[in-house]
């Protein structure tokens, strides 16, 4: 199983709407067990895993064991029945995880492999499971895709020295890190402001994986982002979406939109500010599953406050910048240490000089 959620992984970022699954078929042979076909879900979202897998293991399925990273689907979709697949290779037994959230799957899957005489197995490893494709069981759950935040930060949480100096905090190895997690996520978004201010291109840059850049995502409630920035001028070649308010300016609205821009447009809440959870319903409907923010501290703030951040990777550089560099994350108003808004440790990572701790949100 964990062989078939590794092949899962390489799903994420290209699959969406879909969940990234993998799929893993043995063989129990005279000298051992042996592995005859491997698939995971390909880019777009199809073919699924088990078709991927079947495939590759050919006759060789008859008898065999699926591993299945999340629950075969049972629904005539754009492609068949997965469930159905299996049975008819004459897969003898599944080992799954967890059932499939889309309710036209939901526990069917398995119900149809056992009513066909294979022997299932439900369960194994299930939290992996969850934890790989949560941004397609949030969209499932709340309809909204899941939220990673990253930081890039001096040792005091600095984002910029005081003149909005900030290239480059941390070093190459931690930036390439990065850009292997926008390369993992459906979207990258960015506030106002950092597009103003950075000008970033929030595309993939390692090398071999530049067509596996998601799409781009400013939130701009008063479309202030210059029609001559980098994101807008390449608009055309990896899709750039703006949240803004309803209304503004039509011109201007033409404008943006003529460059290949995405308007959406996103009610605002009681004071008149952007709401973020319609945001990113907005960006699920959408279907993006995953979303990576990458600043600034006031849509990082606003997240945090809105309770919408499911990860963060908090990049540190081993300098301080002081009291009077920009914060990672603006102000939240709170009085009580204990109202802080708490985050889980999952693991820690050295990049060079550089250190990334990762979190989940703690309950
Ligand atoms: C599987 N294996 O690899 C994936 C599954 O639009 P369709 O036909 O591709 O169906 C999409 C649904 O299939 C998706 O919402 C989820 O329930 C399931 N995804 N199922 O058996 C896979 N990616
Ligand atoms: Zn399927």
């Amino acid at each position: 199983m964990k062989t078939a959620l590794a092949l899962a992984e390489r799903g994420l970022g290209r699959v969406a709407p879909n969940p990234a699954v993998g799929c893993v078929i043995v063989r129990e042979e005279e000298a051992g067990f042996r592995i005859v076909g491997r698939g995971w879900t390909q880019p777009g979202g199809r073919p699924h895993a088990e078709t991927a897998a079947l495939r590759h293991a050919g006759a060789l399925a008859k008898g065999a064991t699926a591993y299945v990273s999340l629950e075969p689907c049972s629904h005539q979709g754009k492609t068949g029945p997965c469930a159905g697949a299996l049975i008819e290779a004459g897969i003898a037994r599944v080992v799954g995880t967890i059932a499939d959230p889309n309710p036209e799957v939901a526990g069917r899957g398995f119900a149809m492999l056992q009513a066909k005489g294979v022997d299932v197995t439900e369960n194994v490893c299930a939290a992996d499971a969850y934890y790989l494709n949560e941004g397609f069981f949030l969209t499932m759950s709340e309809r909204r895709p899941m939220v990673t935040l990253k930081i890039a930060s001096s040792l005091d949480g600095r984002t910029a020295t005081h003149e909005g100096h900030s290239q480059w905090i941390t070093g190459e190895a931690a930036r390439s890190r990065g850009h292997l997690l926008r390369a993992t996520h459906d979207a990258i978004m960015v506030g106002s402001a950092t597009a103003i201010v950075d000008d970033p291109e929030l595309t993939c840059r390692l090398p071999g994986l530049e067509a596996r850049s998601p799409v781009r995502i400013v939130a701009d409630g008063r479309l202030r982002l210059p029609l001559t920035s980098r994101l807008v001028r390449d608009a055309k070649k990896t899709p750039v979406w703006i949240l803004t308010l309803p209304g503004g300016d039509a011109r201007r609205r033409e404008a943006f939109e003529g460059c290949g821009v995405t308007l959406i447009d996103v009610e605002p809440g009681e004071d008149g500010v952007m709401n973020m959870r319609t945001a990113m319903e907005a960006i699920a409907a959408r279907g993006v599953t995953r979303v990576l923010v990458e600043g600034g501290a006031r849509l990082a703030a606003s997240l945090i406050r809105e309770v919408l951040v499911d990860r963060i990777e908090w990049f540190q550089a081993p300098k301080v910048i002081g009291g009077d560099g920009y914060p990672a994350v603006a102000a939240l108003g709170i009085k009580k240490a204990g109202d802080a808004p708490a985050f889980m440790l999952r693991g820690t990572a050295v990049a060079g000089g550089d250190t990334i701790a990762s979190f989940v949100r703690g309950s």
